[in-house]
Parts: structure tokens; sequence; C-alpha cells
């Protein structure tokens, strides 16, 4: 039997950040793993590189069963392929995974997609192929059975046609690697601890370096929410490398808490091949942090920056700027930034996305519909800002990234740090993501022209024509 594993092209309405960083598809590796040990014939499509359309691959090479993985902006994206497989045979069954139908399962209820994995999605794919292989209706595990997250070595022999261009920002080329699911924090805007039911699972440290040993890519990032959690298992993970005689360069995600209690464990990583740390410092209002419950302060996002510019790691900042802000604290912001040597920050507006707490703080006065699930991609305004208009508001983003990230200083140090070829690449996805704010400033103003709403009424009325 063959199955088509399918990961979705962003839309068009959505920031897709492809042009800024593609990378595997680690998801579906694993599934393809499962599918081939169940003895069936596996074939990736990856419709961010893909030229041809989906239902023109699915005639070619006519597989069984289509299975896609998807996150919230991809929920009418998988509507639309799993209606383009159909055209082709309504026989061929379809079924989609991924963080959002763990969470959200009831987003994906549609005519044309057959199944829903959710939760237990490697051991519902089982029960899916063998009954579509016995041809029986599948009985699915709904309760949360096995979270131990004991995951096979991923088979990333599925996406070797398209490895060579699997990258991550600076990190040309880069493979991902996942060693933890979940958070022990439970910050309130978060939506990765949702997906484990705000626990953490650490997957053993011997496989991991398994894995690691049959990458080819010299750059790896982790994608664990949070890779610092236990100095023990750094410890351990650095000795690991060393015993493995394992050379990489990576990229974390961590904390600023973690950062700042443990600097000699900075040290250590960065002797071990430590290159940048995703480090959420969301804000320099502590009233922000606090409304978060990011059980963290200002100060300890300044101290971290100090320690890792100390030991050579670069600062990637995550930061979400409040609906309150006015065009001072977009200054000030930046230039709190830049004092702390950061070069690298993605400026998000606050976006209660749904299943997470905050969701319910705001979902009576939300800007966007639920289902315009694409327009959900953290750079679209959910919320309405207080101080400026919508339009004020991008601008100000805008802005905020030509003052950081992309201005002539941190152009110049990603030029001397990664070359022309690397600058070159991130220049360019800068200026998709500068005509996508350019795009939204413009949807906001044409729609509210077109209903004739006046200067004071600042409804945002998004065209809900999903041309894909
Ligand atoms: C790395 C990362 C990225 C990478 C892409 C990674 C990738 N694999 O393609 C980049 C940086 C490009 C990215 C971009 C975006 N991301 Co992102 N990303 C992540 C991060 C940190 C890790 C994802 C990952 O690779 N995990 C490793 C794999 C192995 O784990 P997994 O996805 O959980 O998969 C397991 C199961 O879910 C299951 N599974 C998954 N798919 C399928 C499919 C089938 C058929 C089956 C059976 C099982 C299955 O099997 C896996 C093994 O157990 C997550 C955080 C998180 N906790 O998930 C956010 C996250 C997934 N991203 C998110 C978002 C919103 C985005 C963006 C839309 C917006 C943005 N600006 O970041 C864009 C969209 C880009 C696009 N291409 O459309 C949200 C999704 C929220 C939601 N409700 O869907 C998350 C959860 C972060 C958050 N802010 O909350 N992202
Ligand atoms: S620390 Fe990061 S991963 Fe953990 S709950 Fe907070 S935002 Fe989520």
């Amino acid at each position: 039997m063959k199955v088509m594993l399918v990961r979705p092209k962003p839309h068009k309405d959505s920031l897709g950040l492809a042009d800024l960083m593609t990378c595997e598809p680690i998801e579906l590796e694993y599934v393809s793993t499962l599918v081939k040990k169940l003895g069936h014939e596996v074939i990736l499509e990856d419709m961010i590189l893909e030229k041809k359309p989906l239902d023109r691959l699915v005639r070619e090479e006519s597989p069984r069963i289509v299975m896609f993985t998807a996150y919230i902006t991809h929920v009418n994206v998988i509507k639309h392929y799993s209606d383009l497989v159909k055209s082709v045979d309504k026989n061929i069954v379809t079924a989609v995974g991924g963080v959002h139908s763990e969470v959200l399962p009831g987003d994906f209820e549609y005519k044309n997609i057959d199944y829903v994995l959710g939760i237990n999605g490697m051991q519902n794919t089982e029960i899916l192929i063998k009954a579509v292989e016995n041809n029986e209706e599948p009985v699915f595990l709904h309760e949360e059975i096995d979270k131990s997250y004991k995951l096979p070595m991923p088979d990333r022999n599925v996406s070797a046609r398209y490895r060579k261009h699997y990258d991550y920002a600076y990190h040309v080329p880069c493979a991902l690697l996942k060693t933890s699911f979940g958070c022990p924090y439970s910050c309130r805007f978060c939506f990765c601890v949702q997906i484990t039911g705000q626990q953490y699972y650490e997957r053993e440290l011997a496989p991991v370096m398994e894995e690691l040993k049959e990458i080819e890519e010299p750059n790896v990032f982790i994608v664990d929410d949070n890779f610092l959690v236990s100095r023990e298992r750094i410890m351990t993970f650095c000795k690991l490398l060393e015993e493995n005689d394992i050379h990489k360069t990576f990229i974390i995600f961590g904390r600023a808490d973690f950062i700042v209690k443990n600097p000699d464990m900075i040290e250590l990583l960065s002797s071990h091949g430590l290159d940048a740390i995703f480090v959420g410092i969301e804000s320099f209002k502590q009233s922000d942090l606090n409304d978060f419950n990011k059980k963290t302060d200002v100060e300890t996002s300044e101290k971290a920056s100090e320690i890792l510019y100390r030991y050579n790691v670069d600062l990637y900042g995550g930061a979400i700027v409040g609906p309150d802000w006015d065009k001072k604290d977009f200054r000030d912001f930046a230039k709190w930034i830049r004092r702390m040597h950061i070069r690298y920050v993605n400026l998000q507006p606050l976006v209660p996305l749904p299943a997470t707490p905050i969701y319910d703080d705001y979902k009576d006065q939300l800007l966007l519909k639920r289902e315009e699930y694409e327009k959900w991609d953290l750079t679209h305004l959910a919320i309405r800002p207080t101080k400026l208009t919508p339009s004020q508001y991008y601008y100000e983003i805008i802005r905020g990234y030509f003052r950081t990230t992309a201005s002539i200083d941190s152009l110049r140090y990603i030029r001397k740090k990664c070359g022309v070829k690397v600058e070159l690449k991130c220049y360019n996805g800068a200026m998709k993501m500068l005509r996508h704010y350019i795009k939204m400033i413009w949807e906001y103003r044409r729609v509210r022209k077109y209903e004739g709403i006046g200067q004071k009424a600042e409804t945002y009325v998004v065209d809900p024509a999903h041309d894909l």
C-alpha cells in the first residue's frame, strides 16, 4: 500500500516564513518510519518546495492513504487539499495529524477529511493503516494513553530530495531534533504546553545521540519548547556529545532565568557547539510579564543577554507586543533591544491562540474570526490596539524590525558571521515580510473604506474569500 505524507504550503494570507526559514518536516519523518515499519511504501510531498499542485501529484502517485500535518494556519489549506485528493479519487483515505489537531480536533471536521488522528497520532496511524488494509472501520484511541514520547528514529531518507533546501534563518543548511516535549512553566499565551496538557516529557539521551550521529547537516535546531530545564541533563548531553565525537552547531529555546542562574551551563554548552538561544524575553514592561505569568523579570532578561554575550552565544529574542503599546513604547523597546546586543528579534502582536488561557480573556473582543485560520499566524492583529490604529500599529512593527533585526548594524553582523549569501537570503526574507505587513495595512484600509467605516470605528473586517 502506498501512503502519501503531505506538509502543507502556507496559505497566501499567512506569513509562511519560508523565504527566511524552511525547516525539515520532522514530524512526518517520524510518521514515515512507522508506516515503513508496517511494510508500506511512503512518499513525502513537501508542498512548500513542490512545484506541482497536489491533485497532480496524487494522480501520478495513486496513494491509498494521504496524511497531512497541520498547524492552525493550515486548517483551511488542508480542507482544500482534501477536496483535491477526493476530486482525483474519492476512495483515497484522507487523515490529518499534528499539534493543532491534537488540541483542537474539531477544527478539522470536514466532508473530505476522513479521519482526525488527534492526540495519539502515532498509535492511531497504526490503527488506521491496519484497518484500511483489512477493509475495516478503524477504532481509534481517544484517551491519552502514551505520553512517554518514545519516538522511533525519524526517517530522514524520506525527505532526501528536499534536504538541501532545509535551513533556519542564519543557519544553512539545518536539521531539526526534538529531545523533549512541553515545558514545566505555564505562560498564559503559550500553546506549546497545551499540546502536552501542561506536562514536560524528556526523551532518553542515548537515542537522541544515535539520531545526531545520523544527521549530516552541520547545524541542528533543537526544537524543544525549553531545552534549558535540568543542569544534569545538559551535563549528560555534553558528555555524550564528547563520547560520541559529535560536533555540531546548535540552536535551542531556553528561558532567561535559567541562563542567569546557570551561567556555567551556558559556558559548557557554548564549548559544545551552542550558537544561539531563542529566549522569550516577551516585553520590556514588567506589567506585561506579570500578565503573561512569565515568572521572570525585565532585569533577568538583561542579565541573560550579558551572559550570552560573554560566552559568544547569540540571543534570538521572542517579543510580544502588547495591544496598549504606543509609539514611544515601540521606540523604547528598540533601544532596549539594541542595548542588549540582540541582533535578531521576532516582534509578534499578542495573539491569543485558541485553547490558551488568554484566549478566554479576549474571546469576546477578537478582530479575527476563529475560522480565518490562516490569519492566526502571529502577525495579523487578533486584538484591537488601544492607543494606535491597526495601520499605525503594523507600521510601528515594521519600524521596530528596521530598528533591530533589519538594522544596518544587525545585517553587518550577519554578513561578518555567516557571509554575504546568508545575509542576502535573510534580506530577501525580510523584504517578503515587509510586503506581508504592507499587504495587511493595505487590506485593513481597503476594507475599511469599502465598508464605509469611519476613522473612529476601527472594525477590522477581513475579506472572507479563501483564494488558495
Ligand atoms: C520549529 C517550529 C517551527 C518551524 C517549522 C518546523 C517544522 N517542523 O516544520 C518554523 C520556524 C518554520 C515555524 C513556523 C511557524 N510556526 Co512553528 N513551531 C515550531 C516548534 C517550536 C516545533 C515544531 C516541531 O518541529 N516539532 C517537532 C515535531 C517532531 O513534533 P510535533 O510537531 O509535535 O509532531 C509530533 C506530533 O504532533 C505528531 N504529528 C505531527 N504531525 C503529524 C501528522 C500525522 C499524520 C501524524 C499521524 C502525527 C503527527 O507526531 C510528532 C511526533 O510525536 C513548535 C512548538 C511546538 N511545541 O510544537 C511551533 C509551533 C508548531 N508553530 C506555530 C506557529 C503558529 C507557526 C507559524 C504559523 C507562525 C510563526 N510565525 O511562527 C509558522 C508557520 C510556518 C509554515 N510553514 O506554515 C504554533 C502552532 C500553533 C497551532 N495551534 O497550530 C507552535 C505550536 C508554536 C506556538 N507559537 O504556539 N515553526
Ligand atoms: S517558558 Fe516558553 S515554552 Fe514554557 S510555558 Fe512559557 S512560553 Fe511556553
